[in-house]
């Protein structure tokens, strides 16, 4: 359906300007926010961001919620700077999508509404300490893989914000992993934590990549558009080729029975997510979706006090610039 309301719009516009656009893209020339642009470009590149800037937003919940409890001081420095690493990625990312001509109030409405998605994966709890490592392992990893290549996306202040964003993720995996190292050469019972995280968190993070190839509605066209560089097949056996080895040094074990390298193809074949939990969960139905949506719609009414000061304090230096001139 939404495919065919972007060739019902595309059917309306210039094809002359079309195949412009479309050559622009194929020479690699990145679009501008005043340039012309098909209004599906617009439109998908607008739904994807806002979704990009949400799931920064909503994925500092199950981290924030370990802050108070991280084991030591130095752990609570780091957790704490890198929830507010993701804050401001989400900030990047509304500002990046506001130079579409869409407001940052209109997303946040539509976000605490529960009319646009986040990431699948901030729907899952965080039980335990060790899951704060397989967050930062798995999840800055499996964020990691796809925004690598969204540095080279097509929409110039999407792509340097992706820069900006990629830098900062590197450093968020490295610190999960070395939570999980601590965890996994520790004592049994860590070990075991370790192991037991892995095996909750490892399916929700192949489902990060969106559905499989055959059901992605949008990555032909925007593959064409390159606003996506990459399949979802495509960086999820990446992910799964680099995550491997990362486990065995680790000492752990994937849950997976039917993983195996597969010499012919060079990367391993693994089993698929249970995709009827997937779209379970897109659907509003997974362990914390309704929890996450009143966290996130909580915040925003205790902050309207806020706003309101800021607007005020805006119109009375508004007023007295007035006055003297
Ligand atoms: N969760 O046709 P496709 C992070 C939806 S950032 C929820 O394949 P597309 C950092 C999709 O929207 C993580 N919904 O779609 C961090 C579409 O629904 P719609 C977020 C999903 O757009 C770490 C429908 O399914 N990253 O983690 C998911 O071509 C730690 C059909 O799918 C990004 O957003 C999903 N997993 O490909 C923060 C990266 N997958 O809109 C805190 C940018 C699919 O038609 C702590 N986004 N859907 O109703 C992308 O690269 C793409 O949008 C994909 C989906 C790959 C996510």
């Amino acid at each position: 359906m939404y495919a065919q309301m972007i060739k019902s719009e595309a059917s309306t516009e210039d094809p002359k300007q079309l195949k412009e656009f479309q050559a622009k893209i194929d020479d690699n020339i990145k679009v501008e926010p005043r340039d012309w642009m098909p209004e599906g470009y617009r439109k998908t590149l607008i739904r994807q961001i806002g979704q990009h800037a949400h799931s920064e937003i909503v994925g500092q919940l199950p981290e924030g919620n370990w802050i108070t409890r991280a084991p030591t001081l130095e752990r609570k420095m780091i957790l704490l700077a890198k929830v507010q690493d993701e804050a401001g990625h989400g900030l990047y990312l509304y500002a990046a999508a506001e130079t579409l001509g869409v407001s940052r109030d209109d997303l946040t409405e539509q976000l605490l509404s529960g009319k646009m998605k986040y990431s699948s994966i901030f729907n899952y709890p965080t039980l335990n300490w060790a899951d704060i490592g397989a967050v930062g392992w798995l999840v800055d990893g499996a964020a990691i893989m796809n925004q690598v290549p969204l540095q080279r996306t097509s929409y110039g202040p999407y792509s340097r914000a992706m820069i900006r964003i990629c830098k900062e993720e590197s450093f968020h995996q490295r610190q999960g992993y070395d939570i999980m190292m601590k965890m996994a050469q520790g004592t049994e019972t860590q070990k075991k934590m370790a192991q037991d995280a892995l095996n909750r968190l490892w399916y929700p993070s192949l489902m990060m990549f969106g559905p499989s190839d055959a059901e992605s509605v949008h990555s032909t066209q925007n593959m064409a558009w390159k606003i996506k560089m990459n399949t979802n097949d495509e960086l999820r056996q990446k992910f799964v080729d680099q995550t491997v080895p990362q486990a065995q040094y680790l000492g752990l074990t994937i849950p997976d029975e039917n993983l195996t390298w597969n010499e012919e193809k060079g990367g391993y074949d693994y089993s698929d997510p249970d995709w009827s939990e997937f779209f379970d969960v897109l659907k509003g139905n997974g362990p914390c979706n309704v929890d996450r949506l009143e966290a996130r719609n909580k915040a925003w009414d205790d902050g309207a006090w806020v706003r309101d000061g800021l607007m005020a304090h805006a119109e009375k230096k508004r007023a007295a610039k007035t006055a003297a001139e």
